[in-house]
């Protein structure tokens, strides 16, 4: 509870920060978008992370007041990005909740319009494991966000029980593979062939495909033999203050 506090409180003073993690293409591995990670160092416990101040937020209201602060903070640094000539998507990670409220659509809109930011140039990013069920107003929601022009990926892909009549259903236009899989393809062949599958069957219901976690070169040479679209991971990036990742933006957008 003392924690919840805290959270509520380092919103309202902007004591949460948000790093970004490249993801580069591997065609020209150039870098081709970025991920804003939320981080939050608490004034005596350190460094708390984001899994737990995630689910704190998820499980008592405060979610809504996290994704907008996210929004705000990644949208201000992505228009100074493309004034700066090295503009590139940005991706948010939004929960269950945000995509359940009926406004969230507008309030993504009105962000936008208030930071002018192309549509485009948004990406949320949508965990598979919550996507289970229908729900209804999140799938309008969805809907509304891509007619938009907003982007959709499908995050951390493998680890829930999304059908393929959910990715039919549904206006994604990226799947991104969970680590766990990727981080395994130099010595388990199961995550090969897990990992390879996927790439095609995502390739021929026309989505892109990015993995995660890619730490070294051999596993970046196997993805691209798959013929994956994008690496993000520690071998491209980590996830960096934005004063850190303009000089490797600055250099390889
Ligand atoms: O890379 P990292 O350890 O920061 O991320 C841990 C988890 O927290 C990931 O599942 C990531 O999606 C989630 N996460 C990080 N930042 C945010 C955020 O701003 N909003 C939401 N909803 N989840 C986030
Ligand atoms: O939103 P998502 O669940 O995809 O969050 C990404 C998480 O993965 C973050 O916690 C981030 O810090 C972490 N991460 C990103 N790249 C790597 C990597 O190459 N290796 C490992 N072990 N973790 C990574
Ligand atoms: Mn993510
Ligand atoms: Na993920």
């Amino acid at each position: 509870l003392a924690l919840l506090s805290d959270l509520r409180r380092a919103l309202e003073t902007g004591r949460i920060e948000v790093h970004y993690q490249a993801q580069a293409s591997f065609r020209d591995e150039r870098v081709v978008g970025v991920e804003a990670l939320a981080r939050w160092r608490h004034h005596t416990r350190g460094a708390i992370s984001p899994e737990t101040f995630v689910k704190l937020a998820e499980s008592s209201g405060l979610m809504p007041r996290l994704t907008d602060y996210i929004l705000d903070v990644a949208l201000r640094q992505a228009a100074q990005w493309w004034r700066s000539g090295y503009g590139v998507p940005i991706a948010v990670n939004v929960s269950l909740r945000d995509i359940e409220n009926p406004g969230f659509t507008e309030l993504v809109a009105r962000k936008l319009a208030q930071h002018r930011v192309r549509p485009e140039a948004l990406r949320l990013e949508i965990a598979e494991r919550v996507l289970v069920g229908d729900a209804q107003t999140a799938r309008t929601t969805l809907l509304g966000l891509s007619k938009m022009g907003v982007r959709l990926s499908l995050d951390d892909f493998g680890t829930g029980y999304a059908s393929l009549l959910t990715l039919r259903r549904l206006p994604f236009d990226e799947i991104k593979i969970d680590r766990s899989f990727v981080s395994g393809l130099g010595y388990d062949t199961d995550d090969a062939a897990i990992v390879r599958s996927t790439i095609d069957l995502a390739h021929s219901l026309g989505l892109r495909v990015v993995a995660e976690g890619v730490e070294d070169p051999a596993t970046w040479s196997a993805l691209e033999g798959y013929g994956c679209d994008e690496a993000q991971g520690w071998l491209v990036s980590k996830a960096l203050p934005a004063g850190e990742i303009c000089a490797l933006l600055a250099e390889r957008v």
